[in-house]
């Protein structure tokens, strides 16, 4: 029998199994995302959000392995639908700044319970998502500027959406995961 300080408290079980689910509906939201910049012209804005997607989906990889490695129990979760239907660029990029901005806010939650939990592993582990959302957040407002710059120019939409098609989501810290 192994001593009891290995295993992983409830609650944090708990938190982290909110946060697999999080991960997991944020890689399905960018993938809807994607296949309507697909399906409207935007292959540029496609590639991106089809590789954010799957970042996402590492993202809840990462977080599996970690609970079970911990003798916590992770849990695989079922995923509701993302909307499917946008009316423009900017709304896409609205919506992505929304929900990082609500994915930080989940994350720092997660780590005021490891404090108060003492859980000081987790909470250093957690330290790896607090990096990636101040990235993914700073990009996403530099994104929705350059779109407001560019309003409705059909060329200016164009290059954004060739040039988005080359940029990285986020940093190299994603093949750390
Ligand atoms: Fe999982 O990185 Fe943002 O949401």
């Amino acid at each position: 029998m192994f001593p009891n300080y290995l295993y992983m408290k409830k609650t944090i079980n708990e938190a982290l199994n909110k946060q697999v689910a999080l991960e997991a509906e944020s890689s399905h939201i960018y993938l809807a995302m994607a296949s309507w910049a697909e399906k409207n012209g935007y292959q540029g804005v496609a590639n991106f959000l089809y590789q954010h997607s799957d970042e996402e989906r590492i993202h809840m990889l990462k977080l599996i392995r970690f609970i079970n490695e911990r003798e916590g129990s992770a849990i695989i979760p079922s995923i509701k639908q993302p909307k499917d239907n946008y009316k423009s660029l900017i709304e896409i990029f609205h919506d992505i700044l929304e929900h990082e901005v609500y994915v930080t806010n989940e994350i720092n939650k997660l780590v005021e319970i490891t404090l108060k939990e003492k859980d000081f592993t987790t909470h250093h582990f957690l330290q790896w998502y607090v990096s990636e959302q101040l990235e993914e957040e700073a990009l996403a407002r530099q994104i929705n500027d350059k779109l407001k710059l560019i309003g409705d120019d059909k060329m200016g939409l164009y290059l954004f959406d060739r040039d988005l098609g080359s940029m990285k989501t986020s940093n190299e810290n994603d093949s750390n995961a």
